[in-house]
């Protein structure tokens, strides 16, 4: 394996620790910083073999996204700006956990089964992998994503570059919320929690693009804290409570992204000081409601979908389906389980309960929207509700979830509908609920089905979950193991809080 030499010599300089095992999980590879150099080089060189399988710029993240500071992690982005396809989900854990005198064979692996089938090439093509790299420095996830799909569809949907992006959908707010009269300071007007992460540095290089369209006051920036320490969506979404070291007046609307920017959930405190959040739940009812409306007034004849994960709140699912009529399927957790399910629609909104989500339109979706953008003798309603789609289609990040411009569409949707964030919370009324996380000797002794809403084994957990559910109104509980942390995850509601809560705590017992 002489072609392998300078490729494990260099691997030598980030050796593995030894017996150290980790998987491509949901989320990439994620854990304590210290235990990932190995798995730094090592991606870098799958990126190299994907990039080659694919002929495509392939992206390398590094963040660990909502976790605490010391950790780090690292996820590949295939060339559409969609997440890293499954089979090579595989391959990243296969070359993970190669020891080192293992490296050169699991490598020439992957070249075999995916990019040369003969031996004989395989040898002489070696000293050819060579590869162009592109360092864009500190971006958010979403806006790494973005440049994938924009590199590989050559400018196609926007210039990649950190302004390309920047300019894309600022433009598009500016032209959506242009539909918006007499907007007072207070509606533009908009505190948000950076996570002492990089989407507080880019809200800020954003801000001169959006034209005074929103007033942003920036919490957690990054100056002082530490990365989602006490802050950022998943704290807000887990404790259901605001941020520290952030002062909201009542009434006021705010909004956390995660570490990364790749999460939104927005939040205000009412007069009595209760606090009340607005996940991706409501986030999808906002935006699937504005699309909604928006297909009726042009008369186009499009599918809509809002796809969910079992975290989904109960009253969101029956509001989508009863009052607002649209079609909403549940899928696994995890984004790739959720965008794959939103592309088999015209128009397809996905987001998790914890403000992961974007909307996705498909292909003749936008063609049927600019056509009547553009034709002359359609009248104003159809055309106004034409270009409001087109401008909703450019404001979207549609490679995946991301706050930045998640927030965008969101803030243009209120200043539309003249909505104020309470109006917005009254849509429906969230059921209590409670996540707890148990800790088992093996989690993976727990397989669901359905979606992760019912247990197959082990055997008559799920008896066990009907019947504690039976006893409560309204309720719904379920377990899955985490795929990000070595627990149970424990999930219920109910008509109450203390229902909720006993619910998840009896669930908890009958997992153990
Ligand atoms: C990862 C997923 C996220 C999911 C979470 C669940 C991606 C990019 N991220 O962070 O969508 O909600 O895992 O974590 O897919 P859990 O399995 O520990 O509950
Ligand atoms: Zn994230």
């Amino acid at each position: 394996m002489a072609e392998f030499q300078e490729v494990l010599k260099q691997s030598a300089l980030h050796p593995k620790p030894a017996g150290l095992c980790l998987q491509y999980g949901t989320a990439g590879f994620r854990t304590n910083a210290k235990q990932l150099d190995h798995i730094m080089f090592r991606m870098g060189m799958l990126a190299t073999l994907r990039s080659k399988k694919t002929q495509a710029t392939i992206g390398v993240m590094v963040t660990a996204s909502h976790n605490p500071e010391e950790d780090n992690g690292v996820k590949l982005v295939d060339p559409m700006g969609e997440m890293l396809t499954p089979a090579w989900e595989d391959y990243a854990t296969q070359l993970a956990n190669a020891e080192q005198d293992d490296l050169a064979r699991a490598v020439k692996e992957v070249i075999q089964k995916e990019i040369l089938l003969n031996q004989r090439i395989v040898e002489s093509k070696l000293e050819t992998f060579t590869l162009m790299y592109l360092y864009y420095g500190l971006v958010t996830t979403p806006q790494l994503h973005y440049m994938v799909w924009c590199q590989n569809t050559k400018g196609k949907y926007g210039e990649a570059t950190v302004e390309g992006y920047y300019r894309k959908h600022c433009q598009a707010y500016v032209q959506l919320t242009k539909n918006a009269s007499n907007r007072t300071d207070d509606q533009k007007h908009l505190c948000v929690d950076g996570a002492n992460g990089i989407g507080a540095l880019k809200v800020r290089e954003m801000e001169h693009h959006l034209q005074k369209g929103l007033q942003i006051s920036l919490f957690n920036d990054g100056s002082k804290g530490k990365l989602n320490h006490q802050c950022g969506a998943d704290f807000v979404k887990v404790q259901q409570k605001p941020p520290a070291d952030i002062e909201i007046n009542p009434g006021e609307r705010c909004c956390s992204f995660d570490g990364d920017a790749d999460r939104i959930v927005y939040y205000y405190t009412d007069s009595d000081g209760r606090f009340h959040l607005l996940d991706g739940d409501k986030i999808a009812t906002l935006i699937s409601t504005f699309l909604k409306e928006l297909l009726t007034q042009a008369g186009l004849d499009l599918n809509i979908a809002v796809v969910q994960t079992a975290y989904a709140n109960g009253s969101s699912t029956l509001y989508l389906e009863n009052t607002m009529k649209v079609i909403v399927k549940c899928t696994k957790t995890g984004v790739k389980h959720l965008h794959h399910e939103a592309q088999k629609f015209d128009i397809g909104v996905y987001f998790e309960a914890n403000g992961h989500g974007t909307v996705l339109f498909s292909q003749a979706a936008v063609e049927k929207i600019q056509q009547l953008a553009e034709d002359a003798n359609s009248d104003d309603t159809k055309k106004r509700a034409a270009l409001l789609l087109q401008s909703t289609v450019n404001v979207i990040n549609q490679t995946v979830g991301d706050a930045i411009s998640d927030m965008l569409l969101i803030e243009a949707i209120l200043a539309v509908r003249g909505m104020t964030v309470q109006q917005w919370d009254a849509m429906y009324t969230d059921l209590p609920n409670r996540q707890l996380k148990v800790k088992v000797s093996d989690r993976r002794v727990i397989d669901t089905t359905d979606a992760e809403r019912r247990a197959v084994s082990p055997a008559g957990l799920q008896d066990a979950i009907d019947s504690l559910v039976k006893k409560y109104r309204q309720a719904r509980s379920f377990v899955r193991p985490s795929g990000t942390e070595d627990v149970v995850r424990v999930y219920a509601e109910a008509e109450t809080q203390e229902s909720a809560d006993a619910l998840a705590h009896e669930v908890s017992l009958a997992v153990y």
